[in-house]
């Protein structure tokens, strides 16, 4: 397929277009997937979608603690690149999808959604692959916004029927990275120093990257320089366990200045870890061998307990994936026993699905939805279950992959959608700091109209 870049024609950010003139700008001319690299050194989908308006780029993440009910990930196995080849989807893209979408308007993300997944004709988009049905969605709402002479945050709220886009979220820093995500023993994934106490963004940000630094002199003077590597996310990967490491963060903290302005929280994880067939979860499953300590193995129950005695020792207000992705029981036990105090996400639980999150609302196992547009793989999708988790008074964290790429689409979803707290890792490492840049853009642009949730981040103006 010939491929061309057209010259930009206008500045799209300043301009509204006319009713009149934005049908024709607005009409796909072209579609190109094509495969690039991820943060982990695999490759992932990009795809450009072209309009009268210019050639509007996106690309799709992926993850390594994948949840099992999560959309198809189309890769073409083999020995080429250990079998994560994307070049069927790129191909996908460029023929099958390109010709079901081309000619239609990009202001109706919905319309062409709904035309990509009756071609892929799948349940869960394992025929054409969601990695290629998502990187068309996104680039689509990238052209669309453009066409409407919007910024993108502005145009998801539109397309969601937010009326308030103005709520910047709480930034949940993953400055301890363990799980699938570092090579160190850890068996919990995330550990997060979220600025609750902040006034704003901005000052949020200043406050991560300080504790941060602190973090580093730390990890540091207790482990050496060694230690002070970094995992997938840009949080240190030191040789703790989860104690510990909540108890150099509160150290940093305190160094930082800043004990009374943060909360903490975690992802679990806990699917990584469950002993299949049975109530048991193995705090030690990345040792093996003699070495293994066979007595970090806990009930389910056992976990609760150990779960409140975290909550009552540290500053604790989310934790994700408590439990397995099939551990319903336990899922609607700490939730009844905890989720007033502290917020329950569900993540591998609930893959960004209507259909996961709805029985999870029923069974009360969860408060809050992991937003991760590749679990679903379109941008309607994502956000009909940011809706129907909003109309059940959940929380909603936007979430990147541990896998990713440049693009920071994720920050204008975070205050298009009102979600009111983001998780992108550790402010460190590029295609982290993409999405935390373009929060700072945002809260810029909107003023003095923007507004910072802290402590309020549960329960965001849309739809409270
Ligand atoms: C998670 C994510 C992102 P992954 O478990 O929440 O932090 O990891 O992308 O590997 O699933
Ligand atoms: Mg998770």
């Amino acid at each position: 397929m010939m491929w061309s870049r057209p010259v930009l024609r206008r500045n799209i950010s300043t301009t509204r277009a006319s009713s009149s003139s934005r049908r024709f700008l607005s009409a796909i001319t072209g579609v190109h997937g094509r495969e690039i690299i991820d943060s982990r050194g695999n490759p992932t989908v990009e795809v450009d979608v072209t309009t009268a308006q210019g050639t509007f780029t996106a690309s799709v993440p992926s993850g390594a603690s994948t949840g099992i009910y999560e959309a198809s990930e189309l890769r073409d196995g083999g020995s080429r690149y250990m079998g994560k080849g994307v070049l069927t989807a790129v191909k996908n893209v460029n023929t099958i999808l390109a010709d079901a979408v081309m000619g239609m308007d990009t202001a109706d993300q919905r319309a062409i959604d709904q035309v990509m997944l009756a071609t892929d004709g799948s349940p869960n988009k394992a025929n054409l692959g969601a990695n290629a049905i998502l990187g068309i969605s996104l680039a689509i709402s990238k052209a669309g916004a453009a066409s409407r002479g919007i910024p993108l945050w502005q145009h998801y709220a539109d397309i969601a029927g937010n009326p308030i886009p103005h709520t910047l979220p709480v930034p949940c820093f993953n400055v301890i990275n363990g799980g699938e995500h570092a090579g160190n023993k850890l068996a919990f994934q995330e550990f997060f120093v979220i600025p609750t106490g902040a006034a704003t963004f901005t000052e949020s940000m200043s406050i991560g990257c300080e504790i941060f630094h602190n973090l580093k002199k730390v990890i540091k003077g207790k482990f050496g320089g060694d230690a002070t590597l970094i995992g997938d996310e840009g949080g240190f990967a030191p040789p703790c366990d989860v104690e510990s490491g909540l108890d150099m963060i509160m150290e940093a903290a305190d160094l930082a200045g800043y004990t009374d302005k943060i909360s903490v929280g975690l992802d679990v994880a806990s699917s990584e870890f469950k002993v299949k067939g049975k109530d048991q979860y193995d705090l030690d499953f990345k040792t093996t061998g003699a070495d293994k300590d066979t007595s970090a193995v806990k009930s389910g129950d056992e976990m609760i307990a150990y779960y409140k005695a975290l909550i009552d020792k540290y500053p604790i207000v989310t934790i994700e994936d408590p439990f397995d992705q099939d551990d319903w029981t336990n899922w609607s036990k700490i939730v009844a026993q905890v989720g007033e105090k502290v917020q329950i996400v569900g993540d591998d639980l609930t893959v960004t699905n209507p259909v996961k999150i709805q029985q999870a609302v029923d069974e009360k196992a969860a408060n809050c939805l992991l937003l991760k547009v590749n679990q679903i793989g379109s941008i309607s999708e994502s956000i009909d279950a940011v809706k129907l988790s909003k109309q059940n008074g959940w929380g909603v964290m936007t979430s990147h992959r541990s896998g990713e790429t440049e693009d920071n689409y994720i920050a204008d979803l975070a205050v298009g959608l009102c979600t009111g707290q983001i998780k992108t890792g550790a402010p460190c490492r590029g295609e982290r700091t993409a999405k935390y840049n373009q929060l700072l853009r945002i809260e810029e642009e909107l003023g003095a109209g923007a507004k910072y949730p802290g402590m309020g981040f549960r329960k965001t103006e849309w739809m409270a």
